[in-house]
């Protein structure tokens, strides 16, 4: 329900959110890949060993997958490839989970699109 309720305070009302700060640099985060289109970084608040963020550097609309349109196609082809990327460097390609939360019920909180990059554990099938 907490994580409901933050999701609704943060509706995606295309405000700057913290990962504006963290693209800049301004916020600090532990890049795992960069270049000029993709920035993927550790999640504060880790729920598998390996847990990076994958996210566009110009969030043009897209505040969630669900708002994407077809002019997106080729960025949200680099972050899924970025996926794969951050996968290799961490170790983890041989098993490893994607996730995009898109909007309260699926507890999204961060209203700039990302890929969650999961693994170096069992996961588990059905997601809770
Ligand atoms: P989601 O619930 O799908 O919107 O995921 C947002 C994720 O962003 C969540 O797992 C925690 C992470 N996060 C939030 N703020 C920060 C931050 O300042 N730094 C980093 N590294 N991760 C953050």
């Amino acid at each position: 329900e907490a994580a409901a309720k933050a999701a609704a305070i943060n509706a995606d009302n295309g405000a700057p959110t913290i990962f504006d700060k963290i693209i800049s640099k301004e916020i600090p985060s532990a890049i795992v890949y960069e270049d000029d289109k993709v920035l993927a970084f550790k999640d504060i608040n880790p729920v598998a060993p390996v847990h990076v963020l994958v996210i566009p550097k110009f969030r043009d609309g897209l505040t969630q997958l669900g708002k994407a349109e077809q002019r997106h196609g080729e960025i949200l082809g680099q972050l899924l490839y970025a996926a794969r990327i951050v996968a290799e460097k961490e170790g983890i390609l041989e098993g490893f989970r994607v996730v995009i939360n898109n909007g309260p019920s699926a507890c999204q909180s961060v209203y700039h699109l990302h890929l969650h990059v999961l693994g170096g554990r069992q996961m588990h099938w059905p997601p809770g």
